[in-house]
C-alpha cells in the first residue's frame, strides 16, 4: 500500500501548487482528486510552527451535470441564439464571491487555528471558480500550533459531500511531535488517509461467511441503514492511502512491516459520512495501540493532565477526527489485521459494519516508511495560558441537532438537518445570512452543551479552535485532552432526556478572531444546513455578550 507522498517545508516557506480536478468514472460516478503539477496526488503537507505556506490553489472542475439531449428539444420551442455564443466570462471576486456550485471550489484546513479570513482559513465567502486565475492560500502556521495531524478539504456549502466523498482530501502534517512525546522519537512514521465512496458492488449479496442479517433497508440519503448487527451492506466502501476495501469481501490492503518493529501511524478519518472504531489483530487478538494525539493535539500538551501514552485496545474515529498511535508489528508469520468495527449509528443512521481495512505482514525484508521522527529533540516551550479544563467558563450555551422530515407521514421522505441556538427558531444554514448564531468575545472560555434530538449520531465539529469533553451522555468524563471533532449520542426515542455532550470550548487564541462555521461533520448533513455561523469578537471592543446568547443585530463594525 503507497503512502501519500510528502511535501516538506524548506527554509521555513512551504510553496505548492494543487488543482482541484473530478473525472467520471465508468459506472457514471464522479471522482474528485487534488494533483500537483507533477501528477502526485493528494500529497501530504508537512510544515513546522512558524512555517509560511503558500499553496497555489487551481479548479479543474468539470460540470459533469445532466446535459440537454437533443430528445429535450423535440417538444419545446428552441429560442434562437443571437449575439456572439461565447462571452468572456468576468472573474467574480474568490474572496467575496460565496458561489456555491458543484463546480466551485476552496480549502479548509481542519484543526489549524489560523485566521478565518480569505487567503488563509475562510470557507464562507472563498469560492473559486473553474475559470479563475491560481488562487494563492498564503498563511503562517501559528508558532504555538500543536504538532500531529492536520487535514485538508473543500467546503463549499451543499457540495462537500460529493467532493469529499470522490476523494478530494489529504493530510497536513505540523511537526515536533517527537518534542511534546519524547517516547515517539525516532520512530518510523506511517500517514494512512481513511477514505469512503459509493459502493463498488452494491448489488452484491454479503459475504458467505457474514451471518445471515435482516433484509437491508435504505436510509433517506439512499444509503444503507444501520441494522444494529455489525454485519451486512455498509453504506459505504472504505479506501485505505487510495486502494479501496470494497463491501462484500473486504479484500484488505496490504501493510509490510518489520517483525515487532514499533511504528507511529497517522491516522485520518476523511470520510464523507463513515464512522470508524479502529483495532489491530494479531491472530485474531486485539493488540495495544499507544494513543499520543487527537485530532492533531499530543494528548499530554499544554498543561493537560493525560498521561503521554494512552494503551487502548480500540479507538472511535468519527468523520473528519485524527488519531496518532504507536503500534508494535507482529512476529514473523504471525498474521496482523487493521479492521473496523461496527459503529451503533441509531436507528436513523448508516450502516457502518465490521470490516477488514489492511493486513499486516511481517517480513524481515519490509522497507521502510517514507518518514522517521528525528532522535534527541528539543521538549517544546511550556504553554503560556493555563490548561483550558482549569478556566472557569463565563457561560453556557445549549445547542441542538435536529431533523425534520418534509413529510412526516412519509419516513423515507426528504430531511431537513438543523444545528439550533436554544431559544433560536430552527433554520438550515443560509450562506447568504451575515447575522451570526453566536457571538463570542476572544479570550473567553465557554462550555457548550450540544444536544441530539433526532434518531441517528451527529458529529459536531467547530473551525479554527479545539475544546475539551466534559460530559458525555449524561457521565462526567472530564478528558484530559482536547478534539476539534466529537460525537453527539443519538436519542431512541424512549429516553426521558435527550442524549448530549458538554464541551469546553477555548476561544483564547486571538486568531479565532472573526467569522467562521461549526458543523456536523457527516458531510450530508452539513450540506443539508446542519451547520450554524459564530462570530469571535475582538477583546477589546465594548460589545458584551455577556447576559446574552442571542446574535448582536446591527453592531457597528465588521469583524475581520
Ligand atoms: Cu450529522
Amino acid at each position: 500500500m503507497p503512502e501519500p507522498r510528502d511535501l516538506r517545508s524548506r527554509g521555513g516557506v512551504l510553496q505548492v501548487d494543487l488543482t482541484i480536478h473530478d473525472q467520471r468514472q465508468p459506472d457514471g460516478s464522479i471522482r474528485y482528486c487534488y494533483l500537483t503539477p507533477d501528477g502526485t496526488p493528494s500529497p501530504t503537507l508537512r510544515l513546522s510552527p512558524g512555517d509560511l505556506l503558500i499553496l497555489r490553489f487551481r479548479n479543474n472542475l468539470i460540470d459533469f451535470g445532466p446535459s440537454i439531449s437533443s430528445a429535450d428539444h423535440t417538444h419545446s420551442q428552441v429560442t434562437p441564439i443571437s449575439g456572439p455564443i461565447c462571452q468572456s466570462k468576468k472573474n467574480s471576486d474568490p474572496c467575496a464571491s460565496g458561489a456555491m456550485t458543484a463546480t466551485s471550489a476552496n480549502l479548509h484546513f481542519h484543526g489549524l487555528t489560523v485566521p478565518p479570513v480569505c487567503h488563509q482559513d475562510d470557507v464562507l465567502k472563498t469560492s473559486i471558480q473553474p475559470d479563475d486565475a491560481p488562487f494563492e492560500y498564503h498563511f503562517r502556521i501559528p508558532a504555538d500550533q500543536p504538532p500531529g495531524l492536520y487535514w485538508y478539504h473543500p467546503h463549499i456549502h451543499g457540495y462537500s459531500k460529493v467532493q469529499v466523498l470522490g476523494g478530494a482530501s489529504g493530510a497536513l502534517i505540523i511537526e515536533g511531535l517527537e518534542r511534546a512525546v519524547s517516547v515517539v522519537a525516532g520512530l518510523p512514521e506511517r500517514v494512512l488517509v481513511i477514505r469512503d465512496q459509493d459502493l463498488l458492488n452494491p448489488d452484491a449479496p454479503p459475504s458467505k461467511s457474514e451471518p445471515v442479517v435482516p433484509k437491508m433497508l435504505i436510509d433517506r440519503d439512499g444509503d444503507s441503514a444501520n441494522n444494529g448487527t455489525g454485519f451486512g451492506r455498509p453504506a459505504k466502501d472504505l479506501s485505505v492511502n487510495f486502494v479501496p476495501v470494497p463491501y462484500p469481501d473486504y479484500p484488505p490492503a496490504t501493510i509490510t512491516m518489520k517483525p515487532r518493529e514499533r511504528q507511529l501511524w497517522r491516522l485520518l478519518n476523511t470520510s464523507a459520512v463513515t464512522y470508524l472504531n479502529l483495532a489491530v489483530l494479531f491472530g485474531g487478538t486485539a493488540q495495544r495501540l499507544g494513543i499520543v494525539g487527537i485530532d492533531g493535539v499530543p494528548i499530554q500538551f499544554n498543561g493537560s493532565p493525560a498521561p503521554p501514552v494512552e494503551w487502548v485496545n480500540h479507538i472511535g474515529i468519527p468523520p473528519g477526527a485524527r488519531v496518532e498511535f504507536i503500534v508494535d508489528g507482529p512476529p514473523e508469520g504471525v498474521p496482523g489485521l487493521l479492521v473496523t468495527r461496527t459503529v451503533d449509528t441509531g436507528p436513523g443512521g448508516e450502516n457502518d459494519p465490521n470490516r477488514s481495512l489492511a493486513s499486516i505482514v511481517a517480513t524481515s525484508d519490509a522497507s521502510e516508511p517514507q518518514a522517521r521522527l528525528p532522535a534527541n529533540p528539543d521538549p517544546l516551550p511550556r504553554a503560556a495560558l493555563p490548561w483550558v479544563g482549569n478556566v472557569a467558563p463565563v457561560r453556557v450555551r445549549k445547542l441542538y441537532f435536529s431533523e425534520r422530515l418534509d413529510d412526516p407521514n412519509v419516513p423515507s421522505s426528504a430531511s431537513a438537518f438543523y444545528i439550533t441556538v436554544d431559544g433560536q427558531t430552527p433554520a438550515p444554514f443560509d450562506p447568504q445570512a451575515s447575522v451570526p448564531d453566536i457571538v463570542v468575545k476572544q479570550g473567553d472560555v465557554e462550555d457548550w452543551i450540544i444536544e441530539n434530538r433526532s434518531m441517528e449520531l451527529h458529529d459536531f465539529h467547530i473551525h479554527q479552535l479545539h475544546f475539551q469533553l466534559l460530559d458525555w451522555s449524561g457521565i462526567r468524563v472530564n478528558e484530559p485532552f482536547l478534539r476539534d471533532t466529537v460525537n453527539v449520542p443519538y436519542y431512541n426515542g424512549r429516553m426521558l432526556r435527550y442524549p448530549s455532550v458538554r464541551l469546553r470550548m477555548d476561544f483564547r487564541d486571538p486568531n479565532t478572531v472573526g467569522t467562521f462555521v461549526y458543523h456536523c461533520h457527516v458531510l450530508e448533513h452539513e450540506d443539508g444546513g446542519m451547520m450554524g455561523r459564530i462570530r469571535v469578537e475582538p477583546a477589546e471592543t465594548a460589545v458584551s455578550t455577556k447576559s446574552s446568547t442571542q446574535p448582536i443585530k446591527g453592531a457597528s463594525y465588521e469583524a475581520q
